[in-house]
């Protein structure tokens, strides 16, 4: 069995994130060759199912009804409309369908109802369902998981101390409950940050020691370069330096080997060679689709043409790591 650690300590993660950015990609790519495939990249596609209004102050988001950032809200999608954006994402290159709501938490509702039936139907097409609806009890876990829910997303965003500065309505424990609740109900769990939110190293690296702490690391990551949304409290936020997003990447990839980070929101600001040194330094995931939740994400071909570029291929739905057995 190989040596996956979960006693990282912040001293530690510390000098991995400062090592010389050469050196740091380097080893990175070697972790990342020992414990996964390199070639593989896990394609996920974005889908907003209920778009703004949501009550939260999420100082980075676009979605928050407090702000006026000029998007066009939405109701809950019909369960027809999202099988039909599952078959686009699909024919896409998708291999999981990632359905988001602007929602605070889940309520035991009709639409929540309706959120288990489009659960059950894209998992009938033989993709791999992610939801990230906000915060959820046990009992709704298991109803997410009973309809064949795959994984759930649920970010922790930052450290518990900048935490405070970005969201006040609700808290880091709150965060931690739910991706609990998600574990028990045996969904896989999706959860990592965001950089650039005005965050300092220590607390970068404090997340990743959180993440790293758990007692079974989260089976995805995703590192999201913020996008500044005019109307919220980050508009004027400078964009994350490429090296920055590389250095949390490869450190990231150090610290939870096993995982899937996923390159998420920003690559509309980062260069092909931006990217590539992301997937060199050990990142296997994407978001792909023109759209994220409601902000522009490169397109389904643009990406495959980047895949072929780099010699890279999606990995299939369902795929085990075949790397490592335990
Ligand atoms: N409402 C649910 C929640 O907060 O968990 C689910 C949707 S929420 C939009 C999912 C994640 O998107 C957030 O946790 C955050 O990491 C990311 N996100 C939101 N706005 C972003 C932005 N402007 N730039 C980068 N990431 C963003
Ligand atoms: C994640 O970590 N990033 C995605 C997904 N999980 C839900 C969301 C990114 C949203 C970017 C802003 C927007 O498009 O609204
Ligand atoms: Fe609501 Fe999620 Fe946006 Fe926060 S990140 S405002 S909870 S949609």
């Amino acid at each position: 069995m190989k040596n996956i650690r979960h006693n990282w300590t912040i001293a530690e993660i510390l000098e991995v994130y400062n090592t010389p950015l050469l050196e740091l990609i380097y080893k990175a790519q070697e972790i990342h060759r020992e414990f996964n495939v390199a070639s593989e990249v896990q394609v996920s596609s974005l889908l907003s199912i209920k778009t703004g209004g949501c009550a939260e102050d999420c100082s980075y988001c676009p979605q928050a009804a407090r702000y006026n950032t000029g998007i066009e809200v939405h109701k809950l999608m019909t369960v027809s409309k999202v099988l039909e954006a599952a078959d686009i994402a699909k024919a896409g290159g998708a291999s999981r369908l990632c359905m988001g709501a602007a929602w605070r938490e889940v309520r035991d509702n009709r639409d929540f109802d309706r959120v288990l039936e489009m659960v059950k139907g894209v998992n009938e097409k033989g993709m791999e369902v992610c939801c990230t609806l906000g915060m959820l009890s046990e009992s709704q876990a298991q109803k997410l998981s009973d309809a064949g829910l795959y994984a759930y997303n649920h970010n922790l965003d930052t450290s518990e101390d900048s935490y405070k500065k970005i969201i006040t309505t609700r808290t880091y424990d709150d965060r931690l409950d739910t991706i609990k609740n998600v574990r028990k109900a045996k969904v896989t769990v999706c959860s990592g940050g965001i950089i650039g939110l005005g965050e300092t190293v220590e607390d970068r690296v404090s997340m990743l020691k959180t993440l790293s702490s758990m007692e079974i690391h989260p089976e995805s990551v995703p590192i999201n370069a913020l996008v500044p949304v005019a109307g919220t409290p980050l508009e004027n936020q400078p964009l994350v330096p490429i090296w920055d997003m590389v250095r949390m990447i490869a450190t990231t990839r150090i610290v939870i080997p096993q995982t899937v980070v996923r390159l998420s929101a920003g690559r509309t600001q980062m260069s092909l060679e931006g990217q590539a040194l992301c997937f060199l330094a050990g990142a296997n995931s994407i978001f792909a689709g023109d759209k994220l939740l409601t902000t522009p994400n490169p397109d389904f071909n643009s990406d495959m043409e980047m895949f072929k570029l780099f010699g890279l291929n999606p990995r299939k739905a369902f795929k085990k790591n075949v790397k490592y057995v335990d």
